[in-house]
Parts: C-alpha cells; sequence; structure tokens
C-alpha cells in the first residue's frame, strides 16, 4: 500500500510538470483528486488492510491528498497570474492618481491669513489647551465675571481651559515683545454648545492685535473694510454697532453687507440686511496693565472674526457641522 502511494504521488509530480493551460488542471483535478478518482481509489482500498495497519496508511493517504491539493492549488495560481499578465494591455491610458485637496476652512484660513499678511500683520500660534490666567485673568476678566461661566467654558481643571477664544495667544506676544505689535492668531477655540446647524462646540477664529502710539478706532475701522473689500468685493460695506467687552474699550459689533442680497434682506441675514461678523475695539488700558506695556504711551485696537462664518458666507454652507462631518460627498466640493 505504501509502495502505491509513493507511485501515485510520483505519477502526479510527473503529470503537474507537463501541464500547460488552466482547463489541463481541471482535468489533472478531476483524475486524482474527482469522487471517482486515483486517491478516492486508494481510500477505497482501506477496507483490505488489516484494522491495526489501518490508522497509519489513512495517516499517510490524508498527507498525500493534501500534498496534491496544495500543488495544484499552487498551479492554478502560477497559470493564472501569466495569463493575466500576458493579457496587460500597455497601450491603455494611466488610472488617475487620488488627489487630495486643502478643506474649506483651511482655504478660508489661508485666504484671511494672506490678507492679513499683506497689510503688515504677522502670524501668531499658540496652545488650544491654556490657563484661566491667559483665557481671562489678564484679559480683564476676574474670577467671578460672567464672561468665564461653566456654561461655556470647557474646564480640564479649575485652572486649566480649552481657549474660548485665541485672545492668549496675543497677551503671549505682549509679554514678550514691546511695541510696534502687528499680529494675527489664527486657531480652533472652543465652547460649551449643543451643536445645531449654526453652533459647534469648536470653531475657529482669528484674532488681530495692533499696537503703537498714535493707534485709534478709524485705523481699525480701515483695516476691518479693507478685509472686508479683499475678501468679498469692494461693494460691501462695513457697519459697527457699540457694545461691550471686558477687554476692550469702547467696544463694537461689526456686520457686512449680506453678500447673498446685498442688503436686500434674505434668510441668510434673516432681513436685517446684514451679517454679523464679531467684536472689536481699543484694547482696555487695564489689559495692557498685565503685560506691562504704559497704556500712557500706547494705544492698540484688537479685534474679532469666525473663520466658519465666513467660509459659510464665501462658499453658501448652511450648516456648520458640515465641516466637521468629513463627508468626502461635501469636501470634493471644493
Ligand atoms: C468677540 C470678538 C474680540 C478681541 C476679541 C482682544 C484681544 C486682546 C486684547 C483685547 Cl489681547 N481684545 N480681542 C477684542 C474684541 C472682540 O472678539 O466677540 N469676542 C467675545
Amino acid at each position: 500500500m505504501l509502495d502505491l502511494i509513493e507511485k501515485l504521488k510520483e505519477k502526479f509530480k510527473s503529470d503537474l510538470s507537463q501541464i500547460k493551460s488552466l482547463p489541463e488542471v481541471d482535468k489533472l483535478k478531476i483524475q486524482y483528486m474527482g469522487r471517482k478518482g486515483e486517491v478516492a481509489d486508494l481510500f477505497d482500498r482501506m477496507k483490505d488492510l488489516a484494522p491495526d495497519e489501518r490508522p497509519q496508511i489513512g495517516k499517510y493517504l490524508n498527507e498525500l491528498k493534501s500534498y496534491l491539493n496544495t500543488e495544484t492549488e499552487n498551479l492554478l495560481f502560477r497559470l493564472q497570474k501569466k495569463s493575466t499578465d500576458s493579457q496587460l494591455d500597455l497601450t491603455l491610458p494611466g488610472r488617475k492618481p487620488f488627489v487630495g485637496r486643502k478643506h474649506p476652512l483651511t482655504k478660508t484660513m489661508d485666504e484671511i491669513k494672506s490678507i492679513f499678511y499683506g497689510m503688515g500683520f504677522s502670524v501668531e500660534d499658540g496652545p488650544e489647551i491654556e490657563t484661566d490666567y491667559y483665557c481671562f485673568e489678564a484679559l480683564n476678566m476676574p474670577k467671578n465675571h460672567p464672561a468665564r461661566d461653566m456654561q461655556d467654558t470647557l474646564y480640564i481643571t479649575d485652572d486649566i481651559v480649552l481657549r474660548t477664544h485665541t485672545s492668549p495667544v496675543q497677551v503671549r506676544v505682549m509679554e514678550k515683545t514691546q511695541p510696534p505689535v502687528r499680529i494675527i492668531a489664527p486657531g480652533r477655540v472652543y465652547r460649551r454648545d449643543t451643536p445645531d446647524a449654526s453652533h459647534s462646540p469648536f470653531f475657529h477664529q482669528v484674532e488681530g492685535l495692533v499696537v503703537d502710539k498714535g493707534i485709534c478706532f478709524g485705523d481699525l475701522k480701515g483695516v476691518i473694510t479693507a478685509f472686508a473689500h479683499k475678501m468679498f468685493g469692494s461693494d460691501i460695506k462695513v457697519r459697527f454697532r457699540p457694545s461691550f467687552f471686558p477687554f476692550t474699550e469702547p467696544s463694537a459689533e461689526y456686520d457686512f453687507l449680506c453678500v447673498f442680497c446685498m442688503g436686500k434682506g434674505c434668510r441668510v441675514c434673516k432681513n436685517t440686511g446684514w451679517v454679523e461678523i464679531s467684536g472689536a475695539g481699543m484694547v482696555d488700558p487695564n489689559v495692557f496693565k498685565y503685560v506691562n506695556y504704559d497704556s500712557e504711551k500706547y494705544t492698540g485696537y484688537a479685534f474679532g472674526m469666525g473663520v466658519d462664518r465666513i467660509a459659510m458666507l464665501k462658499y453658501g454652507i448652511y450648516d456648520i457641522r458640515l465641516f466637521f462631518e468629513n463627508d468626502y460627498r461635501f469636501l470634493e466640493q471644493f
């Protein structure tokens, strides 16, 4: 019996080496491994063996079976590969490689930065996890000020917060450099909020700060207006309304003429003709005290702007959450 197994194996090897095509493999499989094939035939002869020989022979037969299986599968694979290789059409045009693109917020951020860069501002960066001191205290918001309410600040500890604005970057810059200062601080900020079409617990801001001798509110209005014209077109008017912030005095909120209806009134501007962008004002002398600037010698202005809001206006997006869902069908439109 062992002899028969060995002979079958040798015969199989030599048959296999003659094979050149896929249909021949099928024939070989049937011949050896089929229900009535040569291996099945050997298994049939097991019944003629003495009972104590059967386990050992059975084991050899199973080994033979799996050897034949692997060898035919390997050959099948080699032949299939050869046939696809020979079908390669080298004259076909190449596949277009996948090309990524910038996120609409990054594009908007880049554009804002380049407009301010063109007006002589430099770009500053800072941590998103801040101390209470840089986020509130140094901006004239003492411990029990309503602006640092647990309602809108995400606290890590009593003393460490996720920054609610990028102003701390500017405080850090003022701490280490003397005026003149002319910077913008772009970046992500965090506030406790339930997401909806116009709210997200994280969003993006660019804050600007200019400190020098003789800086006045007119300079602020000029820079914001120049920005509006460069970003949305020279027919976009800007208006300032009196407001209050703890870190500026006087303070204002500023609006751009609605880019969708040009002031006629529509859904986007809630029929007012204007879209609120953010706040601005002259830096409060108390803030200068914290960074050791002489407020008798220097004055400055500061402003904020919501990047997400500007991107929504620029690209006609009605839901802020779309920016953060990373749905490729949304992102590939920009
Ligand atoms: C807003 C709009 C604003 C500032 C940010 C600022 C920064 C320093 C000093 C003074 Cl370091 N001001 N930034 C000023 C006015 C408005 O952001 O609506 N904030 C609550």
